[in-house]
């Protein structure tokens, strides 16, 4: 397998400056060589180019939104290129806005190759706002209402259709902050949110198991790994940290069982901050918890 890197250096969906150092903090952490010494083939695509933060309060409930579709539009073409190529893209970002280009392109892929499309979105938060909703008018908050056809007109659609996925193509894990107005949301759009009460009275080996049942050999499974996902303890440098998330175990048999699977295709690793971090050590996390998803393991060769 090939495995491309995209880096998209973005913090114009975030509410604090810095994710857009994500994408150097994952190539000085080793990203690349340690996919390497796995058997796989990396091409590191450099850095995309977009417009800067220009740091403004909201307008019609939404920042910076010419910003996040030009970094969208970027992120869109890079994606599907690489996957026109029979690479597995990896989404370095950057904060969470970079899922709907990269979803967007993901899910026309799908659709043309006839390959059912599965997300597992690993979070804190759900980011299902949208511009109705949303407290902060932050579109990392959004990139969900998006992709199910539900956001601002200008970011929905992008796949071809309305709807880049269906509620029912995406699971939530690992979320313990919803807005007020997500409830309502999550629960008129039916999402199947898998937050920490439930991996707390379940586990993470029952959650996984259930999660990831239906998947088969059609199945494209696409991973979006907010690092917030995590606790702060394990993750200090995330713009929106939330204590209480999966331990470092609960999180590498979450990875573990998605390799099992054999049908990991695309990766978005998004809101690494290293403004907040600590000696680079949540971007370390992520290049540990990314070798395996593409399938590390202690004793498998
Ligand atoms: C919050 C924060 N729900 C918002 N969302 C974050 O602004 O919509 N998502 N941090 O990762
Ligand atoms: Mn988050
Ligand atoms: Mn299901
Ligand atoms: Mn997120």
């Amino acid at each position: 397998r090939t495995v491309s890197l995209i880096g998209a250096p973005t913090d114009v969906g975030a509410s604090v400056r810095g994710a857009g150092m994500g994408p150097e903090a994952l190539r000085v952490a080793g990203l690349a060589e340690a996919l390497r010494s796995q058997r796989l083939t990396v091409v590191d695509r450099g850095n995309l180019a977009g417009p800067p933060n220009p740091w403004m309060p909201p307008t019609q409930g939404v920042r910076h939104m010419d910003e996040v579709v030009a970094w969208n539009r970027a992120v869109f073409d890079e994606v599907a290129a690489a996957l026109g190529r029979g690479h597995v893209p990896l989404l370095m970002g950057g904060d969470h806005c970079l899922a709907i280009g990269s979803i967007s392109a993901i899910a026309r892929h799908c659709r043309e190759r006839r390959k059912n499309l599965r997300v597992v979105w690993l979070d804190a938060h759900t980011d299902v706002n949208t511009e109705a909703i949303s407290p902060s008018g932050n579109l990392h908050g959004m990139p969900v209402s998006c992709l199910l056809g539900h956001g601002p007109a200008q970011l929905v659609g992008w796949s071809g259709e309305r709807a880049a996925i269906a509620a029912d193509n995406i699971d939530f894990i690992g979320i313990r902050s919803v807005d007020a107005d997500e409830k309502q949301a999550i629960r008129l759009l039916g999402l199947q949110v898998f937050d920490m009460r439930h991996i707390d009275e379940h586990g993470m080996r029952n959650t996984m198991t259930e999660v990831l049942q239906d998947v088969d050999e059609d199945t494209h499974l696409h991973v979006s790994f907010d690092l917030d996902c995590l606790d702060p303890m394990e993750a200090p440098g995330v713009g929106t940290g939330v204590r209480g998330g999966p331990t470092y175990r609960e999180m590498q048999l979450c990875m573990e069982m998605i390799a099992d699977t054999g049908q990991l295709a695309s990766v978005d690793v998004v809101e690494i901050n290293p403004a907040l971090d600590v000696r680079n050590q949540t971007a370390q996390l992520a290049v540990e918890f990314i070798q395996s998803l593409f399938g590390a393991s202690t004793l498998a060769r």
